[in-house]
């Protein structure tokens, strides 16, 4: 199964250049821990993302919650992932039709095709989330970069809607047709989610002390989502972000998330 290989290995399997570049990051910087750096001010993050950024290979962020967003933001952010080798996932789980989702994608205040190596989608809409998101990547967008998406085929709270027939046909966008160059992973808790070694497996709902939060959220550890649940990158927010030292609490994840991978393609 896919879960035994090792991410080198994966990433020669990978259709989307992002999943390639990802599994090969992962490998080399030894981490599969993803930051989701759910903070209101940027000053913030951007502090946040140069302490942990040494531990991460996925910064992830929700642009709509930052109460002084400008432009420069973007900038000093693409400049942290460059200086400390990770990536930008912007979590906005478009779910529109094609002709939004490009809009939305490309244009607005944020501009999120310019800076966002990654972008979270439903697969409500079906296979269109993905045509029109390309459609939304302009020329001068791309600065030679490529760009890939993260289905999302289940989510971590109580009582979401998503039932394992819904679950399989957000797997099926993900790994057959046209657009699938474009699909780097799927967001999901568990690893019959999909087969296809050639996708990233991201899992958020990440926290050692605590099983759920007062908001429907559920957490799992590092271990149980790595090596029960499939999780090839796990998602940490909370866990991190309350912590008395950031930079400790995101060493220690990455410590415990890395080495339950190690012991999972060993075993
Ligand atoms: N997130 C989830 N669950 C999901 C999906 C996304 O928690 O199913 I899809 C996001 C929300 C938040 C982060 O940005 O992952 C988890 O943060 P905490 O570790 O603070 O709960």
């Amino acid at each position: 199964s896919r879960t035994k290989l090792s991410f080198e290995h994966r990433a020669t399997l990978a259709k989307s250049e992002l999943a390639k570049q990802l599994f090969l990051l992962m490998a080399s910087k030894k981490t599969n821990l993803c930051l989701a750096a759910d903070l209101t001010q940027s000053e913030e993050i951007l502090n946040i993302a140069d302490v942990c950024g040494p531990y991460i290979c996925v910064l992830k962020t929700h642009i709509d919650i930052v109460e002084d967003f400008n432009d420069s933001f973007p900038t000093k952010l693409r400049a942290l992932a460059d200086k400390h080798n990770f990536l930008i996932m912007e979590d906005r789980k478009f779910a529109d039709i094609g002709n939004t989702v490009s809009l939305q994608y490309g244009k607005g205040i944020y501009k999120v095709a310019n800076w966002a190596d990654l972008v979270t989608a439903h697969a409500l809409s079906g296979r269109s989330i993905l045509q029109g998101l390309k459609a939304g990547i302009t020329e001068n967008a791309l600065d030679g970069r490529k760009r890939g998406v993260f289905l999302l085929a289940e989510l971590s709270n109580s009582g979401s809607l998503i039932d394992a027939k819904y679950s399989e046909a957000a797997s099926k966008i993900a790994t057959e047709g046209g657009d699938i160059d474009f699909v780097a992973g799927i967001v999901c808790q568990s690893a019959k989610c999909f087969h296809f070694p050639g996708l990233v497996q991201l899992t958020p709902g990440v926290k050692i002390d605590d099983t759920v939060d007062q908001l429907g959220q559920q957490y799992q550890t590092p271990e149980h989502v790595v090596q029960v649940r499939g999780a090839d990158i796990g998602v940490v927010g909370r866990g991190i972000l309350q912590a008395k030292s950031v930079e400790k609490a995101a060493a220690l994840y990455r410590d415990r998330l890395w080495a339950a991978y190690t012991d999972r393609i060993a075993k």
